[in-house]
Protein backbone atom coordinates (compact mmCIF):
# COMPACT_ATOMS: atom_id res chain seq x y z
CA UNK A 1 0.00 0.00 0.00
CA UNK A 2 1.52 3.49 -0.82
CA UNK A 3 2.84 5.13 1.74
CA UNK A 4 0.73 8.88 3.17
CA UNK A 5 3.59 11.45 1.80
CA UNK A 6 3.78 9.20 -1.76
CA UNK A 7 0.07 9.24 -1.95
CA UNK A 8 -0.24 13.15 -1.34
CA UNK A 9 2.59 13.91 -3.25
CA UNK A 10 1.01 11.67 -6.12
CA UNK A 11 -2.14 13.41 -5.68
CA UNK A 12 -2.23 16.05 -9.07
CA UNK A 13 -5.79 17.66 -9.12
CA UNK A 14 -6.38 19.16 -12.77
CA UNK A 15 -8.96 22.39 -12.38
CA UNK A 16 -11.16 23.14 -15.37
CA UNK A 17 -10.85 26.40 -16.98
CA UNK A 18 -14.73 26.77 -16.84
CA UNK A 19 -14.21 27.00 -13.01
CA UNK A 20 -13.21 30.57 -13.74
CA UNK A 21 -15.38 31.95 -15.85
CA UNK A 22 -18.81 33.20 -15.02
CA UNK A 23 -21.23 30.85 -14.48
CA UNK A 24 -24.86 30.20 -12.59
CA UNK A 25 -28.06 28.45 -13.23
CA UNK A 26 -30.57 28.29 -16.39
CA UNK A 27 -31.76 31.06 -14.52
CA UNK A 28 -29.25 33.76 -14.20
CA UNK A 29 -25.48 33.79 -14.95
CA UNK A 30 -23.74 36.06 -12.22
CA UNK A 31 -20.90 38.28 -13.54
CA UNK A 32 -17.83 38.59 -10.62
CA UNK A 33 -15.51 40.98 -10.65
CA UNK A 34 -11.78 40.00 -12.04
CA UNK A 35 -12.95 37.28 -14.11
CA UNK A 36 -10.87 36.13 -16.82
CA UNK A 37 -11.72 37.52 -20.46
CA UNK A 38 -9.80 34.73 -22.67
CA UNK A 39 -8.02 31.25 -22.03
CA UNK A 40 -4.57 33.09 -21.56
CA UNK A 41 -6.08 34.51 -18.41
CA UNK A 42 -8.15 31.18 -17.08
CA UNK A 43 -4.54 30.08 -17.25
CA UNK A 44 -2.99 32.72 -15.55
CA UNK A 45 -5.88 31.99 -12.49
CA UNK A 46 -5.50 28.52 -12.40
CA UNK A 47 -1.49 28.96 -11.64
CA UNK A 48 -2.25 30.87 -8.98
CA UNK A 49 -4.54 27.53 -7.51
CA UNK A 50 -1.35 25.49 -8.25
CA UNK A 51 0.70 27.99 -6.48
CA UNK A 52 -0.55 28.22 -3.41
CA UNK A 53 -2.21 24.32 -2.86
CA UNK A 54 1.45 23.21 -4.73
CA UNK A 55 -1.16 20.85 -6.01
CA UNK A 56 -3.21 21.66 -8.94
CA UNK A 57 -0.37 21.41 -12.05
CA UNK A 58 -2.57 21.15 -15.05
CA UNK A 59 -5.92 22.99 -16.27
CA UNK A 60 -8.21 21.33 -18.57
CA UNK A 61 -9.35 22.94 -21.56
CA UNK A 62 -12.24 23.12 -23.47
CA UNK A 63 -13.05 23.52 -27.09
CA UNK A 64 -14.32 26.05 -28.72
CA UNK A 65 -14.82 28.22 -25.32
CA UNK A 66 -10.85 27.86 -25.26
CA UNK A 67 -10.30 28.25 -28.89
CA UNK A 68 -7.38 30.29 -29.45
CA UNK A 69 -5.25 30.96 -32.83
CA UNK A 70 -1.91 29.48 -31.31
CA UNK A 71 -2.47 26.74 -28.99
CA UNK A 72 1.53 25.96 -28.42
CA UNK A 73 1.83 29.72 -27.76
CA UNK A 74 -1.55 29.13 -24.74
CA UNK A 75 0.80 25.85 -23.91
CA UNK A 76 3.92 27.93 -23.40
CA UNK A 77 1.96 30.69 -21.19
CA UNK A 78 0.95 27.59 -19.29
CA UNK A 79 4.76 26.52 -18.45
CA UNK A 80 5.58 30.29 -18.11
CA UNK A 81 2.68 30.41 -14.97
CA UNK A 82 4.80 27.01 -13.75
CA UNK A 83 1.50 24.97 -15.09
CA UNK A 84 0.70 22.44 -17.88
CA UNK A 85 -2.79 21.76 -20.40
CA UNK A 86 -4.39 19.04 -18.89
CA UNK A 87 -7.21 17.08 -20.92
CA UNK A 88 -9.33 18.62 -23.92
CA UNK A 89 -13.14 18.57 -23.26
CA UNK A 90 -15.28 18.81 -26.47
CA UNK A 91 -17.89 20.49 -26.84
CA UNK A 92 -20.79 18.63 -28.79
CA UNK A 93 -23.70 19.84 -27.40
CA UNK A 94 -23.80 23.89 -28.01
CA UNK A 95 -24.73 23.67 -31.64
CA UNK A 96 -28.69 24.07 -33.13
CA UNK A 97 -27.67 20.95 -35.15
CA UNK A 98 -27.13 18.65 -32.13
CA UNK A 99 -30.93 19.47 -30.99
CA UNK A 100 -31.38 15.21 -32.12
CA UNK A 101 -28.02 14.59 -30.57
CA UNK A 102 -24.39 15.06 -31.95
CA UNK A 103 -22.60 11.30 -32.72
CA UNK A 104 -25.76 9.96 -32.42
CA UNK A 105 -28.32 11.70 -34.40
CA UNK A 106 -29.93 10.18 -36.59
CA UNK A 107 -28.61 12.72 -39.66
CA UNK A 108 -25.16 11.34 -40.94
CA UNK A 109 -24.67 15.17 -41.78
CA UNK A 110 -24.63 16.10 -38.38
CA UNK A 111 -22.75 12.83 -37.04
CA UNK A 112 -20.24 13.87 -39.50
CA UNK A 113 -19.52 17.17 -38.04
CA UNK A 114 -19.87 16.23 -34.56
CA UNK A 115 -17.12 13.71 -35.11
CA UNK A 116 -14.74 16.07 -37.13
CA UNK A 117 -14.73 18.21 -33.96
CA UNK A 118 -13.77 14.92 -31.83
CA UNK A 119 -11.01 14.80 -34.32
CA UNK A 120 -9.96 18.22 -34.60
CA UNK A 121 -9.90 18.04 -30.27
CA UNK A 122 -6.90 15.34 -31.07
CA UNK A 123 -5.20 17.40 -33.61
CA UNK A 124 -5.43 20.45 -30.85
CA UNK A 125 -4.01 17.45 -27.87
CA UNK A 126 -0.87 17.16 -30.17
CA UNK A 127 0.04 20.56 -30.49
CA UNK A 128 -0.93 20.87 -26.64
CA UNK A 129 0.90 18.18 -25.07
CA UNK A 130 -2.22 16.37 -23.79
CA UNK A 131 -2.50 12.99 -22.84
CA UNK A 132 -6.64 12.79 -22.67
CA UNK A 133 -9.39 13.53 -24.66
CA UNK A 134 -12.65 13.81 -22.76
CA UNK A 135 -15.98 12.83 -24.42
CA UNK A 136 -19.05 13.67 -22.60
CA UNK A 137 -22.54 13.55 -24.97
CA UNK A 138 -25.20 15.07 -24.14
CA UNK A 139 -27.03 12.77 -27.10
CA UNK A 140 -30.42 10.97 -25.86
CA UNK A 141 -34.15 11.33 -26.29
CA UNK A 142 -37.01 12.50 -24.24
CA UNK A 143 -39.91 10.33 -25.91
CA UNK A 144 -40.36 6.54 -25.80
CA UNK A 145 -40.00 5.76 -29.53
CA UNK A 146 -38.38 9.08 -30.65
CA UNK A 147 -35.58 6.59 -31.99
CA UNK A 148 -34.09 3.12 -31.93
CA UNK A 149 -32.06 3.04 -28.71
CA UNK A 150 -29.74 0.69 -29.81
CA UNK A 151 -29.25 2.00 -33.51
CA UNK A 152 -28.15 5.29 -31.47
CA UNK A 153 -25.54 2.74 -29.90
CA UNK A 154 -24.31 1.45 -32.97
CA UNK A 155 -23.46 4.99 -34.21
CA UNK A 156 -21.92 5.89 -30.78
CA UNK A 157 -19.66 3.20 -31.17
CA UNK A 158 -18.86 4.02 -34.75
CA UNK A 159 -18.26 7.28 -33.86
CA UNK A 160 -16.05 6.53 -30.86
CA UNK A 161 -14.22 3.92 -32.79
CA UNK A 162 -13.18 6.43 -35.43
CA UNK A 163 -12.07 8.64 -32.87
CA UNK A 164 -9.34 6.07 -31.19
CA UNK A 165 -8.11 5.47 -34.23
CA UNK A 166 -7.06 9.14 -34.60
CA UNK A 167 -5.53 8.74 -30.84
CA UNK A 168 -1.13 9.09 -30.84
CA UNK A 169 0.81 7.39 -28.93
CA UNK A 170 0.27 7.80 -25.12
CA UNK A 171 -3.15 9.34 -25.93
CA UNK A 172 -6.34 8.37 -24.32
CA UNK A 173 -10.12 8.93 -24.70
CA UNK A 174 -12.25 9.60 -21.28
CA UNK A 175 -15.87 8.27 -21.42
CA UNK A 176 -18.02 10.25 -19.60
CA UNK A 177 -21.39 8.60 -18.82
CA UNK A 178 -24.31 10.54 -17.41
CA UNK A 179 -27.44 9.73 -15.71
CA UNK A 180 -29.80 12.36 -17.30
CA UNK A 181 -29.81 15.55 -18.52
CA UNK A 182 -30.10 17.59 -21.10
CA UNK A 183 -31.95 14.17 -22.22
CA UNK A 184 -34.63 12.56 -20.13
CA UNK A 185 -36.24 9.31 -21.26
CA UNK A 186 -32.69 8.21 -22.34
CA UNK A 187 -29.64 9.10 -22.48
CA UNK A 188 -27.17 7.60 -24.62
CA UNK A 189 -24.05 7.10 -21.93
CA UNK A 190 -26.18 6.77 -19.08
CA UNK A 191 -23.93 4.94 -16.58
CA UNK A 192 -20.63 3.12 -16.52
CA UNK A 193 -21.63 -0.06 -17.68
CA UNK A 194 -22.25 2.02 -21.13
CA UNK A 195 -19.40 3.98 -21.00
CA UNK A 196 -17.31 0.55 -19.44
CA UNK A 197 -18.61 -1.10 -22.63
CA UNK A 198 -17.85 1.26 -25.38
CA UNK A 199 -14.38 1.14 -23.86
CA UNK A 200 -13.77 -2.72 -23.60
CA UNK A 201 -14.74 -2.53 -27.51
CA UNK A 202 -12.68 0.09 -28.51
CA UNK A 203 -9.35 -0.90 -26.58
CA UNK A 204 -6.71 0.32 -23.71
CA UNK A 205 -6.29 3.61 -24.65
CA UNK A 206 -10.26 4.34 -23.52
CA UNK A 207 -11.07 4.59 -20.21
CA UNK A 208 -14.11 5.70 -17.96
CA UNK A 209 -14.50 8.73 -16.39
CA UNK A 210 -16.59 8.60 -13.49
CA UNK A 211 -18.09 12.60 -12.83
CA UNK A 212 -19.23 12.36 -8.88
CA UNK A 213 -22.49 14.28 -9.68
CA UNK A 214 -23.86 11.83 -12.79
CA UNK A 215 -25.61 9.47 -10.58
CA UNK A 216 -28.92 8.50 -9.14
CA UNK A 217 -29.06 9.45 -5.50
CA UNK A 218 -27.92 6.64 -2.89
CA UNK A 219 -25.56 5.34 -5.44
CA UNK A 220 -22.31 3.65 -4.49
CA UNK A 221 -19.68 5.60 -6.17
CA UNK A 222 -16.72 3.87 -4.30
CA UNK A 223 -18.06 0.47 -5.39
CA UNK A 224 -18.47 1.67 -8.97
CA UNK A 225 -14.31 3.15 -8.24
CA UNK A 226 -13.52 0.13 -7.24
CA UNK A 227 -14.85 -2.22 -10.23
CA UNK A 228 -13.05 0.16 -12.80
CA UNK A 229 -10.04 0.16 -11.11
CA UNK A 230 -10.03 -3.57 -10.47
CA UNK A 231 -10.62 -3.71 -14.65
CA UNK A 232 -7.97 -0.85 -15.04
CA UNK A 233 -10.85 1.10 -16.56
CA UNK A 234 -10.77 4.15 -14.29
CA UNK A 235 -9.29 6.68 -16.38
CA UNK A 236 -10.58 9.94 -14.41
CA UNK A 237 -12.68 11.73 -12.10
CA UNK A 238 -14.41 14.73 -12.46
CA UNK A 239 -15.17 15.39 -8.97
CA UNK A 240 -17.78 17.85 -8.09
CA UNK A 241 -20.43 17.63 -4.79
CA UNK A 242 -24.21 17.65 -5.55
CA UNK A 243 -27.18 17.61 -2.99
CA UNK A 244 -29.80 17.02 -5.89
CA UNK A 245 -28.62 16.22 -9.28
CA UNK A 246 -25.67 17.56 -11.74
CA UNK A 247 -25.17 20.73 -9.34
CA UNK A 248 -21.39 20.80 -9.95
CA UNK A 249 -20.38 22.31 -6.44
CA UNK A 250 -17.17 21.90 -4.76
CA UNK A 251 -15.76 18.72 -4.10
CA UNK A 252 -16.11 17.64 -0.52
CA UNK A 253 -18.58 19.79 0.46
CA UNK A 254 -21.84 18.24 0.28
CA UNK A 255 -20.38 14.32 1.79
CA UNK A 256 -16.58 14.65 2.69
CA UNK A 257 -17.86 11.02 4.09
CA UNK A 258 -18.58 10.09 0.56
CA UNK A 259 -15.24 11.77 -1.08
CA UNK A 260 -13.63 9.65 2.08
CA UNK A 261 -14.98 6.79 0.89
CA UNK A 262 -14.27 6.69 -2.84
CA UNK A 263 -10.27 7.81 -1.89
CA UNK A 264 -10.35 5.12 0.06
CA UNK A 265 -10.82 2.74 -3.19
CA UNK A 266 -8.46 4.66 -4.99
CA UNK A 267 -6.04 4.27 -2.32
CA UNK A 268 -6.93 0.37 -2.40
CA UNK A 269 -7.01 -0.22 -5.65
CA UNK A 270 -3.47 1.88 -6.64
CA UNK A 271 -4.67 4.58 -8.27
CA UNK A 272 -2.37 7.06 -6.78
CA UNK A 273 0.45 5.23 -8.41
CA UNK A 274 0.92 7.83 -11.51
CA UNK A 275 1.04 4.45 -13.18
CA UNK A 276 -2.07 3.26 -12.80
CA UNK A 277 -3.61 7.14 -15.15
CA UNK A 278 -6.10 8.37 -12.65
CA UNK A 279 -6.66 11.77 -13.35
CA UNK A 280 -8.14 13.87 -10.31
CA UNK A 281 -10.47 16.41 -12.32
CA UNK A 282 -12.70 19.07 -10.71
CA UNK A 283 -15.62 19.54 -13.01
CA UNK A 284 -17.47 22.37 -11.00
CA UNK A 285 -18.81 26.02 -11.49
CA UNK A 286 -18.88 28.49 -8.88
CA UNK A 287 -21.88 30.70 -9.24
CA UNK A 288 -21.99 32.72 -5.96
CA UNK A 289 -18.42 32.24 -4.14
CA UNK A 290 -15.32 33.68 -5.79
CA UNK A 291 -13.58 31.77 -8.06
CA UNK A 292 -10.25 30.58 -7.60
CA UNK A 293 -10.61 30.73 -4.10
CA UNK A 294 -13.03 27.99 -4.50
CA UNK A 295 -10.93 26.15 -6.70
CA UNK A 296 -8.52 26.11 -3.59
CA UNK A 297 -11.33 24.56 -1.34
CA UNK A 298 -11.69 22.23 -3.35
CA UNK A 299 -7.90 21.38 -3.81
CA UNK A 300 -7.72 21.49 -0.24
CA UNK A 301 -10.95 18.92 0.44
CA UNK A 302 -9.98 16.48 -1.77
CA UNK A 303 -6.88 16.40 0.05
CA UNK A 304 -8.04 16.06 3.32
CA UNK A 305 -10.24 13.15 2.03
CA UNK A 306 -7.38 11.82 0.29
CA UNK A 307 -4.96 12.19 3.37
CA UNK A 308 -7.57 10.67 5.39
CA UNK A 309 -7.85 7.23 2.98
CA UNK A 310 -4.13 7.23 3.35
CA UNK A 311 -4.52 7.13 7.06
CA UNK A 312 -6.23 4.19 7.19
CA UNK A 313 -4.63 1.25 8.56
CA UNK A 314 -4.50 -1.54 5.78
CA UNK A 315 -3.37 -4.47 7.91
CA UNK A 316 -5.28 -3.72 10.54
CA UNK A 317 -8.24 -3.46 8.47
CA UNK A 318 -7.32 -6.84 6.63
CA UNK A 319 -6.88 -8.48 9.92
CA UNK A 320 -10.51 -7.65 10.78
CA UNK A 321 -11.82 -7.83 7.56
CA UNK A 322 -10.18 -11.84 7.97
CA UNK A 323 -11.19 -12.48 11.45
CA UNK A 324 -15.00 -11.35 10.06
CA UNK A 325 -15.33 -8.53 12.93
CA UNK A 326 -17.77 -6.44 11.20
CA UNK A 327 -17.19 -3.73 13.93
CA UNK A 328 -13.49 -3.65 13.64
CA UNK A 329 -13.13 -3.14 10.71
CA UNK A 330 -16.03 -0.04 10.62
CA UNK A 331 -13.72 0.99 13.89
CA UNK A 332 -10.63 1.21 11.07
CA UNK A 333 -12.20 3.07 8.48
CA UNK A 334 -14.02 5.52 11.02
CA UNK A 335 -10.72 6.50 12.98
CA UNK A 336 -9.13 7.40 9.70
CA UNK A 337 -11.99 9.34 8.85
CA UNK A 338 -12.51 10.84 11.95
CA UNK A 339 -8.47 12.35 11.94
CA UNK A 340 -7.83 15.89 11.55
CA UNK A 341 -5.54 15.89 8.61
CA UNK A 342 -5.15 19.49 8.78
CA UNK A 343 -1.89 20.31 10.86
CA UNK A 344 -0.80 16.93 8.65
CA UNK A 345 -1.07 18.80 5.77
CA UNK A 346 -0.35 21.91 7.12
CA UNK A 347 3.41 20.45 7.63
CA UNK A 348 3.32 18.86 4.28
CA UNK A 349 2.73 22.24 2.58
CA UNK A 350 5.33 23.58 5.01
CA UNK A 351 8.01 20.91 4.08
CA UNK A 352 7.53 22.12 0.21
CA UNK A 353 8.18 25.76 0.98
CA UNK A 354 4.40 26.32 0.60
CA UNK A 355 2.27 28.53 3.04
CA UNK A 356 0.06 26.20 5.85
CA UNK A 357 -2.77 27.62 4.79
CA UNK A 358 -3.01 27.91 1.20
CA UNK A 359 -6.60 29.92 1.45
CA UNK A 360 -5.21 32.65 4.26
CA UNK A 361 -2.25 32.91 1.99
CA UNK A 362 -3.61 33.72 -1.41
CA UNK A 363 -6.74 36.28 -0.01
CA UNK A 364 -3.16 38.04 1.39
CA UNK A 365 -1.83 38.20 -1.29
CA UNK A 366 -3.48 40.90 -3.28
CA UNK A 367 -3.71 38.84 -6.94
CA UNK A 368 -7.64 39.46 -6.62
CA UNK A 369 -7.53 43.06 -6.22
CA UNK A 370 -4.86 42.81 -9.10
CA UNK A 371 -7.10 41.32 -11.63
CA UNK A 372 -10.02 43.30 -10.20
CA UNK A 373 -7.87 46.35 -11.39
CA UNK A 374 -6.50 45.26 -14.61
CA UNK A 375 -8.77 43.05 -15.82
CA UNK A 376 -10.73 45.89 -17.27
CA UNK A 377 -12.93 45.96 -21.02
CA UNK A 378 -13.24 42.77 -22.96
CA UNK A 379 -15.93 40.53 -22.44
CA UNK A 380 -15.55 38.28 -19.32
CA UNK A 381 -15.33 34.12 -19.84
CA UNK A 382 -18.51 32.77 -19.35
CA UNK A 383 -20.45 29.47 -20.57
CA UNK A 384 -19.86 29.91 -24.18
CA UNK A 385 -16.71 31.42 -24.18
C1 LIG B 1 -22.08 18.56 -18.43
O1 LIG B 1 -22.85 17.85 -17.52
C2 LIG B 1 -20.67 18.59 -17.99
O2 LIG B 1 -20.68 19.03 -16.66
C3 LIG B 1 -19.98 17.25 -18.11
O3 LIG B 1 -19.83 16.71 -16.83
C4 LIG B 1 -18.64 17.56 -18.70
O4 LIG B 1 -17.60 16.91 -18.08
C5 LIG B 1 -18.55 19.04 -18.48
O5 LIG B 1 -19.86 19.48 -18.66
C6 LIG B 1 -17.65 19.70 -19.42
O6 LIG B 1 -18.07 19.47 -20.76
MN1 LIG C 1 -18.06 16.17 -15.96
Amino acid sequence: MIDFTTGLNNLAIETPSWAYGNSGTRFKVFTQHGVPRDPFEKITDAAQVHAFTGAAPTVALHIPWDRVSDFAALATHATDQGVKLGAINANVFQDDDYMLGSVTNPDPRVRRKAIDHLLECVDIMDVTGSRDLKLWFSDGTNYPGQDDIRARQDRLSEALAEVYDRLGDGQRILLEYKLFEPAFYTMDVPDWGTSFLHCIALGPKATVCVDTGHHAPGTNIEFIVAMLLRAGRLGAFDFNSRFYADDDLMVGAADPFQLFRIMHEVVRGGGLDPATGVAFMLDQCHNIEPKIQGQIRSVMNAQEATAKALLVDADALKAAQSAGDVLGANAVLMDAYNTDVRPLLASWREERGLAADPMAAYKASGYFDKIVAERVGGTQAGWGA
